[in-house]
């Protein structure tokens, strides 16, 4: 071999070793980014069948702990109003708020009636309790909106009264629906009132119509 050819033997591979090192560094390795199209519909399929059990389960627990709430809140107001009553040797009277009769979803007053005439008596000025003035007890703010509280009958269809030995003024039971207007099934709770005027909540809840 001449020295010439030794020469081009030589350049020839320091061109092959550039080219390599030129490709090399142009090389730039693929970098996989997030997900594939389909991953994405399977996961955003998951995603949408949790949601669908979840959601509407999520919304039974609230409707179901409101209903719960109300009921004990409605019972504390007639316990407390019969255990103020023998208490302070005074008619206690729960009265509902709102224009309908039958109606307490708008909420009620828990008051001693000095007079015993089952309405809220005051002069509206700022001496609270005078004489002749029936006193507040405590008030009960109107039910979330989608919630009614209904009478059965015609009993306590405007208040509930307890004379000072715990009775109820009247001698007549009544059951009062609580009903939520929430899903398909319309949850209730009942809240029967016995003729002495003990109340208690009735263990089956069933659905309104
Ligand atoms: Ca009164
Ligand atoms: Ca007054």
């Amino acid at each position: 071999m001449v020295l010439h050819d030794v020469i081009r033997k030589i350049a020839q591979n320091w061109q092959l070793q550039l080219h390599h090192m030129i490709a090399a560094m142009r090389y730039k390795p693929e970098i996989i980014l997030g997900f594939t199209l389909i991953e994405l519909l399977v996961t955003i399929s998951i995603a949408a069948i949790l949601l669908g059990v979840a959601i509407p389960s999520f919304i039974t627990t609230i409707d179901s702990n409101r209903l719960a709430t109300i009921t004990n809140e409605f019972v504390t107001a007639l316990n407390m109003a019969r255990s103020e009553a023998i208490k302070r040797g005074m008619q206690v009277t729960v009265v509902r708020k709102g224009a309908t009769s039958g109606e307490w979803q708008s909420g009620w007053d828990v008051f001693l009636d000095s007079d015993g005439n089952n309405a809220f008596n005051d002069d509206a000025d700022s001496t609270l309790c005078e004489a002749g003035e029936d006193c507040l007890l405590r008030t009960y703010e109107s039910l979330p909106s989608g919630y009614t509280l209904s009478t059965g009958n015609s009993t306590y269809e405007d208040y509930a009264s307890y004379s000072p030995s715990g009775m109820s003024t009247v001698v007549v039971g009544d059951t009062f629906t609580l009903c939520s207007s929430s899903g398909s099934n319309k949850p209730r709770r009942t809240i029967t009132i016995n003729a002495t005027g003990r109340p208690r909540i009735n263990a089956t809840p069933g659905t309104c119509p």
